[in-house]
């Protein structure tokens, strides 16, 4: 099975003028930030990034700069956003936005199956009037 591994996901322009609530799910999974929170505040400029990925180092510290970003080995119980399996049927990824009345919004959906695509994927996602941006590597998997 190849492997999904998260590298980063940036907030452009989040959908709500207050910022967004943010959580991840994998193939209808929670997996984003961990099971004892709901959501992670995201503004403009909010950045998490995955710095165990499996890049370069200097790849990474290109990746983690600016103000607001936060390494996602800091944020507890968030380990399943590190990597996945993708399955035949591929990886379904949906960053969404938590709301308190009413049901959450999409802010972007990606499907990850194609395994011809090497290196860092890079992929915007424009959602209920928000602009993320998501990078991510998919590599082939060991049987
Ligand atoms: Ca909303
Ligand atoms: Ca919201």
């Amino acid at each position: 099975m190849a492997v999904f591994e998260f590298v980063s996901l940036t907030c452009i322009k989040p959908s709500e003028l207050d910022g967004d609530e943010v959580y991840i799910e994998y193939n209808g999974v929670k997996v984003f930030p961990g099971p004892d929170q709901t959501f992670r505040s995201f503004r403009a400029g909010t950045k998490i990034v995955n710095t165990e990925a499996g890049l370069a180092s200097t790849a990474l510290h290109a990746l983690a700069t600016g103000a607001d970003t936060t390494e996602l080995k800091t944020i507890v119980g968030a380990d399943k956003l590190r990597r996945a399996g993708v399955p035949d049927t591929g990886l379904l990824v949906r960053v969404m936005d938590y709301d308190t009345f009413g049901p959450d919004d999409v802010l972007g959906t990606l499907l990850v199956s194609d395994l011809s695509e090497t290196g860092i994927q890079e992929r915007t996602l424009h959602g209920d009037g928000g602009e993320y941006v998501i990078s991510y590597l998919v590599s082939p998997g060991t049987e």
